[in-house]
């Protein structure tokens, strides 16, 4: 079995104007998709973060991949690591999880078996997800980035409303937990003053009561001093304060000051983070991310390192469409060690590359049994898409541009209170 074809294919889909640390969310995401073909007829996806810098990336492993036997994993990482040396690692590893994604969903289709199996096997029949709540202005994003039908209800009509306040999180977290059955609650913060986002942690545990778990996560725009003062009235309230700060050293700091557990997508974002952070101890739970990992095995490894160390695990997600979830949910089926419901933006889109719809019950994913991720490819989607790309002018995600457009003169501080 050898690789005989490689697509690399950017796309833009439709994002609504959710708030965050950096900015707003412009009218659309960027994915890049990538599709092997061997020459006995079979074909694997893959799927990371877009934009012309990284599908560039991807392009330029082209001869790492073809001819090569998908099974030969070792062999393409090896390849990979050359071409890049140690010049970009974050392109690395999303190209590796791209490539290696691919291939796993070759491998699964050549010999019968979902992802899963060949990850060592299901520790767990379903993967339990969190509500990803966010501040917005209204719309749903896409070209005129629209409003909601005014016949819509539920998630339908939450998802293009505004939320700007506690209250509105709070409605919007009661729309997406009917419509998907979460059990967890994560704010993206770090949108407004801490006093109004502390206002509507405390609102969503009035609405929700203390069994269900609580994250907020600033994205590291607060400073070690507003992270200690607002993080004392969060104990007892949440879960856990995902990167409130900036740098392992400040999340070190913060942990010795407050009684909650610490996680991070931002400090420790990669193995050769890993020594520093367990001798700082920096954070408790690590929010894992096959993209920016380095693919599913490495995941694995993640897994493996967090629980040697006593640390817990959870996982990261930017706005995707369903091969990314696939993965998500086969890699995530494959820990034994998964502590803490994962972060997914797949409820705010609206639009997909694949045929299949994935059915959310109780806030989880059933792990598919089907031959590799389990899911087929729509090409005219994904050509409607990768058009979508070519007109939209967006070429790297810029939350701070989109921003601009809003509020001109908008600027991002990297510690903003
Ligand atoms: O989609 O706005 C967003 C998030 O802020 C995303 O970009 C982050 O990477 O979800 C992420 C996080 O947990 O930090
Ligand atoms: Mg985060």
């Amino acid at each position: 079995m050898k690789i005989s074809e490689m697509h690399v294919t950017p796309i833009a889909i439709s994002d609504p104007p959710l708030l965050n640390a950096a900015g707003l969310h412009a009218p659309f995401a960027l994915r890049t998709i990538v599709e092997l073909v061997t020459d006995d007829g079979f074909y694997g996806l893959g799927e990371i973060p877009g934009g012309e810098a990284i599908t560039q990336g991807l392009l330029d492993c082209r001869d790492a991949v073809l001819s090569q036997d998908p099974f030969q994993l070792n062999n393409m990482a090896t390849l990979l690591s050359e071409k890049f040396k140690s010049k970009n690692p974050r392109q690395l590893a999303l190209a590796q999880s791209a490539l290696e994604v691919a291939c796993f969903d070759l491998m699964g289709k050549a010999t019968n078996r979902p992802v899963v199996d060949l990850l060592g096997g299901k520790a767990r029949d379903q993967v339990d997800f969190a509500a990803y709540l966010f501040y917005k202005y209204e719309g749903v994003g896409g070209e005129l980035g629209f409003a909601p039908k005014p016949e819509a209800t539920g998630w339908n009509a939450a998802r293009g409303a505004e939320a700007l306040d506690a209250q509105g999180i709070v409605r919007q977290a009661q729309a997406i937990s009917q419509a998907y059955g979460f059990k967890s609650l994560k704010l993206k913060g770090g949108v407004f003053p801490p006093e109004e986002e502390v206002e509507a942690m405390f609102a969503l545990r009035e609405a929700f009561g203390e069994n269900v778990p609580l994250r907020l996560d600033p994205n590291a725009i607060w400073s070690l001093e507003t992270s200690i003062r607002w993080g004392k009235k969060l104990e007892g309230v949440l879960e856990y304060y995902e990167d409130p700060v900036r740098t392992q050293a400040s999340m070190a700091e913060l942990g010795k000051s407050v009684n909650l557990p610490l996680a991070t997508n931002m400090c420790t974002t990669s193995f050769s983070d890993i020594p520093t952070a367990m001798q700082l101890g920096s954070e408790a739970i690590i929010l894992s991310d096959h993209h920016y990992w380095g693919g599913l095995r490495a995941t694995v490894d993640l897994a493996r390192i967090c629980q040697t160390f006593g640390r817990g695990l959870s996982m990261h997600s930017n706005s995707h469409v369903g091969v990314s979830l696939a993965a998500m949910v086969q890699v995530g089926a494959a820990l034994p060690y998964l502590s803490y419901a994962c972060d997914t933006h797949y409820p705010w889109q609206y639009e997909d590359i694949i045929q299949e719809s994935f059915a959310f019950k109780e806030g989880a994913l059933e792990v598919s049994d089907r031959p590799g991720l389990g899911v087929t490819l729509d090409r005219d989607k994904l050509a409607l898409l990768h058009e979508r790309y070519l007109k939209c002018g967006i070429t790297e995600r810029n939350d701070e541009l989109a921003m601009q457009e809003k509020q001109p003169g908008w600027r991002f501080e990297a510690s903003r209170w």
